[in-house]
């Protein structure tokens, strides 16, 4: 029944839609001639697009109401990379794991990369975890971590980083990311300006600290799972304080972090213009930090956000060098499937922002033509590029169709036997 996910079985699969592919491909590549538009170069960058998958990811989330496993959940780092590894031979384009401490925390580093290294996997941005009291924990969060109001729980959340730095020098890592739950439920319950004070003193014990070459990467989130005040909660909040820590802090946005119908794409305009965009937690949202796949409630939104990266890719901003991460919750769907689905919407993104014609859009926008200026981006936007992704998934060596190949494959019923459900039921993301 079904088959392993190695090259020969993706070959196999491929075999059956190539010829369609191919067709399609062609006809594209014929309709963007007319534009003026290589379709090979375009395949490159395709092939050239990296975004990291994070480990907390391929597991099965769930709200504060329930959680509803998926067979053949993985129970540990070494099954979640296993599924990384499925994912990365289908879609060719994850090639980097997130980690999240304690979440993920190896009792052997070593084991832990030589692990990852045959997989073809590597350790991206590292996450800290001062949101959760852990079990033996002397301090609780439950008032805060780096901002909180008693100097010896700041200190221990900032020993809790420093362990995240050091665990992820061992592991080949190159960034950190803080994202604290900081905050208040009710007006009056924080000094909001002490607050972000103590926040930024913890933050500078952390930067000293950062190992060489590292960047790190402070997340900003409007709420949740404070009510009312969130230490955090804006990008100016973040730019201020990556501003104060040193050239080696940057603002890092994640989708969902922001109220209904914030205009995201103007953010990363500005953290571009500041030289201080240090990466994206890619998801969707409908209502609050729904951490949906990437792509699926506002896609225009995605490749207008792709639109003022890839411009400022072309013009080779100096420090322009964003790191590109999935933060997602898949509480219905496959979470490899979610997972490969959205490496591929955010792939598109990419492609279709390098079809927009920026010398024709430039002039619209000097000579204050908003209409042709909107149908510059549109045109762009409007083009299907699915054969483009598909084709640089097969010459990547990955499937023309992942989903496709991966139920055919049977993956999920064999670890499902090879996975025997665990006990915990419970709620939560992980
Ligand atoms: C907070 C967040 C953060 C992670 C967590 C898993 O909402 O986006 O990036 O640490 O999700
Ligand atoms: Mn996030």
């Amino acid at each position: 029944m079904g088959f392993k996910l190695d090259k020969e079985g993706i070959a196999a699969e491929n075999a059956r839609r190539l010829q369609w592919l191919e067709e399609d491909y062609e006809h594209l590549g014929g309709r963007l001639a007319r534009r003026a538009i290589d379709i090979e170069a375009l395949t490159e960058r395709a092939m050239g697009f990296r975004v990291a998958v994070p480990s907390w990811g391929v597991g099965t989330g769930g709200t504060r109401f329930a959680r509803f496993p998926n067979p053949g959940e993985p129970r540990n780092i070494f099954e979640k990379l296993d599924d990384c590894q499925a994912i990365l031979a289908l879609v060719r384009s994850t090639p980097g794991i997130s980690l999240h401490i304690p979440w993920d925390r190896p009792s052997n580093p070593a084991e832990l990369l030589a692990f990852a290294k045959e997989r073809g996997l590597h350790f991206d941005s590292m996450n800290s975890n001062t949101f959760q009291d852990q079990t033996g924990q002397k301090l609780s969060y439950k008032f805060g971590s780096l901002s909180h109001t008693d100097a010896a729980v700041r200190r221990q959340a900032v020993e809790h980083n420093l362990e995240c730095l050091e665990l992820g020098a061992k592991l080949g890592a190159r960034s950190h990311t803080v994202w604290v739950g900081d905050g208040g439920n009710f007006p009056g319950q924080l000094h909001m300006r002490k607050a972000l004070e103590r926040y930024l003193e913890s933050m500078r014990a952390i930067y000293k600290d950062l190992p060489p070459g590292w960047k790190l990467f402070v997340e900003h989130k409007l709420y949740e799972p404070a009510f009312y005040s969130t230490v955090i909660s804006d990008w100016g909040t973040s730019y201020y304080c990556v501003r104060e820590l040193g050239e080696r802090a940057f603002s890092l946005v994640d989708l969902g972090h922001h109220a209904p119908n914030v205009n995201i794409e103007m953010i990363v305009a500005r953290l571009i213009q500041f030289g201080k965009l240090g990466g994206f937690h890619f998801n969707d949202s409908k209502y609050g930090d729904d951490d949906l796949d990437s792509g699926s409630i506002k896609p225009f939104q995605l490749f207008l956000i792709f639109n003022e990266l890839v411009d400022a890719e072309l013009l080779r901003l100096p420090g322009f060098d964003p790191a590109y991460m999935l933060d997602q919750s898949h509480n219905v769907t496959d979470p490899v499937e979610s997972l490969m689905i959205s490496a591929t919407e955010v792939c598109r993104a990419y492609v279709q922002a390098h079809l927009v014609d920026r010398a024709r859009l430039h002039e619209h926008q000097e000579q204050n033509d908003a209409l042709l200026a909107l149908q510059t981006l549109k045109e762009a936007y409007h083009t299907d590029v699915e054969p483009i992704l598909a084709m640089a998934r097969h010459r990547a060596g990955g499937a023309i169709d992942p989903v496709g190949v991966f139920r055919a494959s049977g993956y999920r019923q064999r670890v499902a036997q090879s996975r025997p459900a665990g006990a915990r039921l419970g709620a939560g993301i992980v």
